[in-house]
């Protein structure tokens, strides 16, 4: 006799019917003979129960608990041992590294530890980041989605998630997953705080997977390493990296200078050579962290169950590296180790690699998959492991936007074989003052020998004034992205293939990049929807700004979006002057938006119109919102001489910023929103004056 039927609809919109007697389910209409998709029907049904929303009779009552009872009985019956064979999963995750190790090919690099789990793993060959900075990286690792399309973009920022987006450990913690943080969250959101308390059970710098309580509960474990973080490879005074990570090797491993392998972007002086030496020497010492953590898990008899990553955040944190598109930034190692019982997992043998390209953006859906765990929908990555896979992955999608006090916005589309840049800020170079960073011996070094006549094509392509529109590089004939093909007649096809790719992935993951973040605010304060929105125009008035003609760009000018009008104004600044662009340009020094007013004014102070322009300048250095004061000073210290008129202005502004920041602030230390934009503004305040003679001087 049928008493009742449960129907569950999952989030793909498929429906169970569970017919229950006696309390007990009988059968499920849904259910497969297949082993493996018997498994997959019981996953679905446990992930249904978890949202109560979905669960319905036939004469729709809310049946929860009898629901929950039918699909874990389901699950028992169907799936039999299923839950039993869940693995952990340990990330160890190195900071600011390219594949600088021998496993990759690097005769220079010391690191046995990680080459031996290379022996013992998948080695992939074509891992991205999403970008080349640490804060949107994470915002994307945690999510699954792009930070592009959450608004946690530019680092550091602080905009609110979609509700609906959580940190996708909690989805295996609600799976019976230990979870454990150790210790970097940096997730760019005002939301950080949710997003930990729901993904960890713990966060901290003792989190471990020895700390749970249930031995026999599969665990997610994530260690992040900070030794070999820029701040150790190339900010920290020479002595503090001496004392506190070159120490830590011995003698015999500390790397000869002599030996480095400058890269042909990088003069070759006696303090670079030492910096990049330096910089391997903490890669040594994380190999010692690594090996340290893959011996615990051996004691713990933990090697069998235990499906091991060891990847880098992005690439290196040396110049041209970290903060840029170019594989240099994105290019990461990725290691994935398989025990014996999850071998047939592996996409290759041990010790093999694979040139499956995957993405940042992958690696939750990825572990949710191992898990046996269903991904969310909204997730914009694809799981590459794991069982029924989806088509593999053509393109790898990068974004580089605001970093620090440096404003920027450029996207990047990377196949197996070819890198494509867009460079939506042209005027801007690739070697951006940056404060930070700039403590870094060799950048001054890098700076010194700034001079066109005497720099290679390699170097100055880094260190020049400004940027292509568009860089198209072979990565099979050029991994180091030096011969720009944008213009070569036998590559028209391949770029106008990755302009069409990128145009989409920017309307398809609703790239919210392209509105000014003083808008961006307040278009968040509003509806928030797991997907994007108002962003479509900005990003089609960005991506049509350097193709446009001089009128398309005038009509864009007089749109009632304030973010089409800033980039109709970056693309007319990107014209010849002309009696027809200098009246738009006045007209923009009193447009509503701030954004659009300070880029007309750096346009017209640029050739040579600062009358009307610099008082603007000075008057947003002044405003209430800290956005926008961040880009006028940032804008002033540019401009240098030719701003000399907001001296007095940028000394109030720094006054302002020092009484919102605390002492001794560094810039790798987490602070509220208000903090890090005071912060960055001192960054840029502080290099404008430094730069003027007599600074402390009345106004001229
Ligand atoms: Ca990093």
């Amino acid at each position: 006799m049928k008493l009742i039927t449960v129907t569950l609809r999952s989030h793909a919109a498929t429906r169970y019917e569970l017919d229950f007697f006696g309390g007990l389910p009988m059968c499920c209409t849904k259910t497969p003979h297949d082993r493996k998709r018997r498994r997959r029907t019981a996953r679905n049904l446990l992930s249904c129960i978890r949202d109560s929303q979905q669960i319905f009779t036939q004469n729709g009552c809310c049946l929860n608990a009898i629901a929950a009872v039918a699909a874990a009985l389901m699950f028992a019956v169907c799936a039999g041992a299923a839950v039993a064979a869940q693995p952990n999963i340990l990330w160890i995750t190195a900071e600011d590294m390219s594949p600088a190790l021998g496993c990759y090919g690097d005769h220079y690099a010391t690191t046995p530890n990680i080459d031996q789990l290379a022996a013992e793993s998948v080695r992939y060959t074509h891992a991205f980041a999403t970008a080349p900075v640490c804060s949107p990286v994470r915002s994307g690792l945690i999510t699954g989605c792009y930070a592009t399309s959450l608004g946690t973009h530019n680092m550091r920022s602080a905009f609110p998630l979609p509700a609906s987006v959580r940190g996708f450990p909690a989805l295996l913690r609600n799976a019976g997953y230990f979870t454990s943080n150790n210790v970097k969250t940096d997730y760019n959101t005002s939301d950080a705080a949710r997003l930990i308390n729901e993904s960890w059970g713990q966060s901290s710098d003792t989190a471990h997977w020895r700390n749970r309580q249930d031995k026999a509960a599969p665990f997610f474990s994530v260690f992040n390493l900070m030794t070999s973080h820029q701040s150790r490879t190339m900010v920290w005074p020479y002595e503090k990296f001496q004392a506190e990570v070159q120490s830590k090797i011995s003698p015999a491993e500390i790397h000869d200078p002599a030996d480095a392998p400058l890269p042909p972007y990088y003069p070759d002086t006696p303090i670079i050579r030492r910096d990049c030496a330096r910089f391997y020497d903490c890669v040594t010492v994380m190999d010692q962290q690594v090996g340290a953590i893959l011996q615990q898990l051996k004691d713990d008899g933990l090697d069998d169950d235990t499906i091991v990553f060891f990847f880098s955040d992005h690439g290196s944190g040396m110049p041209r590296h970290k903060r840029a598109l170019f594989d240099t930034g994105m290019h990461v190692p990725l290691l994935i180790r398989f025990p014996q019982k999850y071998q047939h997992l592996a996409p290759v043998r041990a010790g093999a690699t694979t040139d499956s390209l995957v993405s940042f953006v992958d690696f939750p859906p990825t572990v949710l998959n191992l898990c046996r765990q269903s991904i969310p929908g909204h997730m914009h990555g694809q799981a590459f492991l794991g069982e029924d896979l989806p088509a593999a992955r053509e393109f790898a999608f990068g974004h580089r936007d605001r970093v620090d006090e440096a404003f920027d916005c450029a996207r990047s589309v990377r196949s197996k074989d070819f890198l494509y840049i867009r460079n939506f800020m042209p005027h801007l170079s690739y070697n951006q003052p940056t404060a930070w960073p700039d403590q870094g011996d060799i950048r001054g070094e890098i700076y010194a020998r700034t001079h066109r006549d005497t720099m290679t094509a390699a170097q100055w392509q880094f260190a020049g004034p400004t940027r292509p529109r568009e860089e198209l590089f072979d990565c099979r004939t050029d991994p180091q992205n030096l011969h720009n093909l944008a213009n070569s007649a036998d590559h028209k096809s391949e770029l106008a293939k990755m302009r069409d790719v990128l145009a989409k992935s920017v309307r398809r993951y609703g790239d919210r990049g392209f509105i000014p973040e003083s808008l961006l605010q307040n278009r968040l304060a509003g509806t928030q929807s797991k997907t994007a929105d108002g962003g479509h125009a900005a990003s089609a008035a960005a991506v049509k700004s350097a193709f446009a003609t001089v009128y398309e760009l005038l009509k864009l000018h007089k749109s009632s979006d304030a973010a089409v009008r800033y980039w109709a104004t970056i693309g007319l600044g990107q014209k010849k002057m002309s009696w027809e662009i200098i009246p738009a340009m006045l007209t923009g020094l009193t447009d509503p938006a701030w954004a659009v007013r300070i880029e007309a004014a750096r346009i017209l102070t640029e050739n040579e119109n600062p009358g009307q322009a610099l008082p603007v300048l000075i008057e947003a250095a002044g405003h209430t919102d800290l956005n926008n004061v961040l880009h006028a000073v940032r804008t002033i210290e540019l401009l240098g001489d030719r701003a000399r008129p907001a001296i007095s202005a940028v000394r109030r502004v720094a006054l302002r910023c020092q009484s919102i920041l605390p002492t001794a602030t560094t810039a790798t230390f987490v602070q509220t929103a208000e903090q890090d934009l005071a912060m960055f503004i001192s960054f840029s305040a502080n290099a404008f004056l430094n730069g003027q003679t007599n600074a402390d001087q009345p106004d001229p």
